[in-house]
């Protein structure tokens, strides 16, 4: 069976993904910084499919690395690389915002994401025909909206350094897919207020969010495409969200 390794698997679209995987059979590597959560998804899926599971802060290299390395015999044989983990911290505007939350965004989005794709491409090469990165960007990568800052700035980076690395793997039969949702209900929001429930609510009442399991599935639908294609970007939004006009700041 092939091998799903996901970051970020303890909540929202990783959590979501590792259950969509699951369904089909693959065998799992789900990784994430809460432990008990892991182990709640070990019980629930565990009897099932193999599951493999690491608790690891993706902004720690060196830990990547080693948990790589000493990944046992059965999971070593990685078809399907989802680089999941992130967050957004700080919604207001960038002149308010402390500096601390912009590092977190930037350690966690590009330099985790780094990260583990370094620690994971010879792995992949290894698989070869089949094998695939598929990366969560975000719609704020490409659209700028007030209070984006620098989680759009880290989207728009994990958006170039996947068409950057499909250079670099060609002929390897690796594929990189940058999956670019927009508003999705998971605990995203809970995270980048800080733990304002009340915010999150309101944000999602009154209109028809994706749900994790929307971008699970189209996560899914990549990584079992026919090995001679290759999504470069798929973004996805809900319905119910489009874009606004320019605004203009007026006398
Ligand atoms: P959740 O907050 O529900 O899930 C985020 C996941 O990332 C958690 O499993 C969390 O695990 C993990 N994570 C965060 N920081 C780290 C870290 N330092 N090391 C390891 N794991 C980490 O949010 P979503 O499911 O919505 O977010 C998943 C991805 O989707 C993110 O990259 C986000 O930017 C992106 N996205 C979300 C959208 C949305 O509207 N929800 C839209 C577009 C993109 P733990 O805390 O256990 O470490
Ligand atoms: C988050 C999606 O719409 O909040 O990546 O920017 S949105």
């Amino acid at each position: 069976m092939p091998i799903a390794m996901i970051t970020g698997a303890t909540s929202g679209f990783g959590r979501a993904a590792a259950h969509r995987f699951a369904a089909a059979g693959w065998s799992l590597i789900l990784t994430g910084r809460r432990t008990e959560r892991l182990e709640a998804l070990e019980q629930a899926l565990g009897d099932k499919v193999r599951v493999l599971t690491l608790t690891l802060d993706v902004r720690d290299a060196e830990a990547v690395a080693r948990a790589v390395e000493e990944l046992p015999d059965a999971f070593r044989g990685v078809t399907c690389l989802v680089n999941n983990a992130g967050l957004a911290l700080a919604p207001k505007p960038a002149q308010e915002v402390d500096l601390a939350d912009w590092h977190t965004m930037i350690d966690t989005n590009v330099t985790g994401l780094v990260n583990v794709t370094h620690a994971m491409l010879p792995r992949l090469i290894a698989t070869g025909a089949g094998a695939s990165i598929i990366n969560i960007g975000s719609v704020a990568g490409s659209w700028p909206y007030p209070g984006g800052h620098v989680y759009g700035a880290t989207k728009a980076f994990v958006e170039q350094f996947g068409y950057n690395l499909r250079c670099d793997l060609k002929g390897t039969g690796v594929r990189v897919t940058d999956i670019a949702p927009g508003m999705a209900e998971t605990e995203f929001t809970l995270v980048r207020t800080k733990g304002d429930q009340a915010a999150s609510d309101a944000l999602y009442s009154g209109t028809t969010p994706l749900q994790a399991e929307d971008i699970a599935e189209q996560i899914f639908h990549v990584a079992t495409l026919p090995d001679h294609i290759n999504i470069n970007r798929l973004e996805v939004m809900p319905t119910r969200q489009t874009w606004s006009p320019f605004t203009i700041d007026r006398d």
